[in-house]
């Protein structure tokens, strides 16, 4: 359990990779766009038209790695990716330069800080964990993880199609988001719909975002 606090940086991070939890997936893309509580509290208001701007002021990360094991033929359709695809494009595991990278980028932000994902206790908080545990590395501790599909319920801010990333973003603003299954893509719609109920979810955040040291893995990080 977090004690109840302010988070300072919101982090929104959506991963890609071969498959479901059952299939004990790796991870072949991830993004992270990091953002100031002033920046999603501060916004111009809403534009009838459609999603809202996101902020000016945000740092992004977003890399894809080679998963060292082939996609399920549903995430390749998906997502547009495949193993050999990463391969030939001469990209690397998820290694040490990788942790590194995250590390950095996360150290530059200010603290506490939460990460957010839509799903993200069920999929993307414990299949980064066990990706990490496999390089021994660890995020900040203290770093507060939010849900938004959790969230987003208990708040009963569902729309007429669901709590899922797309028909939230439908419901919310007319349109279907863009390039939904990229890593970038599904933060860029995750982030708008943040920004659309920032206070509500804000407020869900300080009082029941998790540790990250508390989410188990997905599967122990030895197994293949
Ligand atoms: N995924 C899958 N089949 C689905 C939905 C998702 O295999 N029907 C896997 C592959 C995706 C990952 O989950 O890369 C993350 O899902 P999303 O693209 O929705 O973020
Ligand atoms: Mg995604």
């Amino acid at each position: 359990m977090l004690a109840p606090q302010d988070f300072q940086t919101f982090v929104f991070l959506d991963l890609e990779s071969t498959g479901l939890p059952p299939d004990r997936p790796r991870i072949a893309e991830l993004c992270l766009f990091a953002v100031h509580r002033r920046s999603l509290l501060q916004q111009p208001p809403l534009d009838a038209a459609g999603p809202p701007r996101l902020p000016r002021i945000l740092d992004q990360l977003t890399l894809c790695v080679d998963p060292l094991q082939p996609f399920t033929p549903g995430a390749a359709d998906i997502t547009g990716l495949s193993r050999q695809g990463l391969e030939e494009n001469g990209k690397q595991g998820l290694d040490q330069a990788v942790a590194r990278a995250l590390e950095g980028f996360l150290a530059r932000q200010a603290t506490p800080l939460c990460l957010v994902a839509h799903n993200g206790f069920a999929y993307d908080f414990p299949l980064l964990r066990t990706e990490l545990a496999r390089v021994g590395a660890e995020l900040p501790p203290g770093s507060g993880c939010l849900d938004t599909l959790r969230a987003m319920k208990e708040l009963g801010l569902g729309g007429p199609g669901g709590y899922g990333l797309g028909a939230l973003f439908r419901g919310l603003f007319g349109k279907d988001p863009d390039k939904a299954h990229s890593a970038e893509g599904d933060v860029r719609t995750l982030l708008a719909l943040f920004l659309a109920k920032a206070p509500q979810l804000m407020g869900w955040a300080a009082r029941k975002a998790r540790a990250w040291e508390d989410l188990p893995p997905m599967y122990p990080p030895s197994a293949q």
